[in-house]
Parts: C-alpha cells; sequence; structure tokens
C-alpha cells in the first residue's frame, strides 16, 4: 500500500502513532500536503462518517479516528505552501451556547467538519450571542454552528438568531443547530437553516446546504 493509503486506513483504525509516524514519512518522501490531507485523511473521515451513519461504529470509534487525523494534521500543515492551499469546503463558526459548559459533541462535530476541509472557527463552549454575531462579523463563515445539550440553554439558540438578524447579518450566514435536546422540529421553530443529530450528519448537512445555495 501507498503512503497515502497508509495514512488513510491508520486513521480510520484510530491509530494516532501510526497516524503521526506515516504523516512524517510522506513529507519525507516528498508528497504533496494538498494530497496528505485530502486523500489521507479526508478520505479516512469521509469512511468513517458512513460507518457511523450505518451504525457500524459508534461515538468512541469516531472520536478516536477524528484524533488521529488531529494529530497527523499537525505534523503535515505547516508544510502547506502558500501554492498549495487545501481545496477548503467552507468557513464555519462554532461553539456551545452561553450557560452551557457541554462541549465533547461539539469539538467532535469540529473534528469531523475539519475532516471534511472546513475551515473551523471554534469559540469553545459558553459563548454569548454577542460573540457569535462579533465572530460572524470578523470571520464572514458561510455557516455558524450552534451546540447545545441542555433545555435550559436551547432558548440560548433563538437569541442568538435574533441578534444576528438585529446586526443585518441574518442572510450572510447559515445557521446550523445540533445536540442531544435538539430536534428538527426546535430547529424549523426557531428559524435555523439546519438541523443535524450527529456530527457525521452536519457535514452531510452542510455539503447539502452548500449544494442547495450553488
Ligand atoms: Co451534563 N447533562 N450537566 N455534564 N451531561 C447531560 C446533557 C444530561 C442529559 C444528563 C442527565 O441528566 N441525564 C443533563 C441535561 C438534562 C436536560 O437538560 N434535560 C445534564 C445536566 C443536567 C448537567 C448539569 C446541569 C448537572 C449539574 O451540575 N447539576 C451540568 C450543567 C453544566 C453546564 O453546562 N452549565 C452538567 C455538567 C456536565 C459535565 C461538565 C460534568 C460534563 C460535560 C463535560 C464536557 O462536555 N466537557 C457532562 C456530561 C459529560 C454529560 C453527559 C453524561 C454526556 C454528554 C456528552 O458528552 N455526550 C450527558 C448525558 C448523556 O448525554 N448521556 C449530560 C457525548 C457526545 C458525543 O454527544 O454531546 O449529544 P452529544 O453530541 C452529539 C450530538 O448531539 C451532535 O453531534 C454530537 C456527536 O455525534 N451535536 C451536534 C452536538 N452538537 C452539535 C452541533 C451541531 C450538530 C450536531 O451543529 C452545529
Amino acid at each position: 500500500m501507498s503512503t497515502l493509503e497508509n495514512i488513510k486506513e491508520a486513521t480510520i483504525r484510530g491509530d494516532r502513532d501510526s497516524a503521526v509516524e506515516l504523516s512524517k514519512q510522506a513529507i519525507t518522501e516528498d508528497l504533496k500536503v494538498d494530497d496528505i490531507i485530502q486523500k489521507g485523511f479526508i478520505a479516512a473521515m469521509g469512511v468513517v462518517g458512513d460507518r457511523f451513519n450505518k451504525g457500524e461504529i459508534f461515538v468512541p470509534e469516531m472520536l478516536i479516528a477524528a484524533r488521529a487525523m488531529q494529530a497527523g494534521l499537525g505534523i503535515v500543515k505547516p508544510y502547506l505552501s502558500e501554492d498549495e492551499k487545501v481545496t477548503e469546503l467552507a468557513t464555519v463558526v462554532l461553539g456551545t451556547v452561553k450557560g452551557d459548559l457541554h462541549d465533547i459533541g461539539k469539538n467532535l462535530v469540529s473534528m469531523m467538519l475539519e475532516g471534511a476541509g472546513c475551515v473551523v472557527v471554534d469559540l469553545g463552549n459558553n459563548v454569548s450571542p454577542e460573540r457569535f454575531v462579533d465572530a460572524v462579523r470578523e470571520h464572514k463563515p458561510q455557516f455558524l454552528g450552534l451546540s447545545s445539550l441542555l433545555t435550559t440553554t436551547m432558548p440560548g439558540m433563538k437569541l442568538v438568531l435574533e441578534k444576528l438578524e438585529e446586526a443585518g447579518l441574518r442572510q450572510e450566514v447559515k445557521v446550523l443547530v445540533g445536540g442531544a435536546p435538539v430536534t428538527q422540529e426546535f430547529a424549523e421553530g426557531i428559524g435555523a437553516d439546519g438541523y443535524a443529530g450527529n456530527a457525521s450528519v452536519a457535514v452531510n448537512k452542510i455539503k447539502e446546504l452548500l449544494s442547495v445555495s450553488e
């Protein structure tokens, strides 16, 4: 198998050490960094997402694969030259809403989006509506992703949408919501553009919304 195929397989297995070693090997072999990312890591996370959707693997396996990818990306990214920029799918500003400290699921969403080729600006947890609005103004993302794990913080998502509207930015960004208590009905009720029940669906939803707006 080629080094790129080995990187893909190691990432799918969640074998962090091999992903790191193979990434170093790929650099010494002078492979294009864009290829390492697209054909190695992004291809691997596509397979992982599909297996998760089919119920063949679960959150822990997806998490260790995403961590292997992040470790490998850390090795190869510094070698990315200006003329070799990875094709970016979209920019996504992401965070857990105010009052909510849960971030495990949000981090997984962040890693899967990165794995799909998105540039993710992760604001962390307990993020106020004002910080979300400021980040949309600053980073001009195509997507804003809001996560909530508490029924008590879900109304905070609606508040973010209202603040975006007030700031005249609502039409500039598509808002995707998720988190265990969040539902499609809730998302529609607050006027979000999309809902995703898990990290892998979040990637598909973003691809779907991008193709609709093209
Ligand atoms: Co919390 N907690 N917690 N907790 N906690 C829950 C959520 C709870 C359901 C437990 C329970 O009572 N059964 C309950 C909420 C009840 C409710 O609101 N109805 C609860 C509570 C009550 C609390 C506290 C209030 C407890 C207390 O102090 N009395 C407190 C609140 C603190 C706060 O936020 N202000 C609290 C605290 C904590 C810890 C800090 C201890 C810890 C969080 C650590 C951390 O995140 N860094 C914690 C944990 C770990 C949980 C449980 C056990 C696990 C959550 C988790 O990480 N799941 C949870 C019970 C449970 O779910 N079994 C619980 C794994 C994760 C991969 O899944 O986050 O659902 P999830 O993310 C998924 C999808 O939802 C989706 O994709 C992810 C990956 O597939 N998704 C998105 C998530 N965000 C998305 C965004 C998207 C799209 C998809 O688009 C942008």
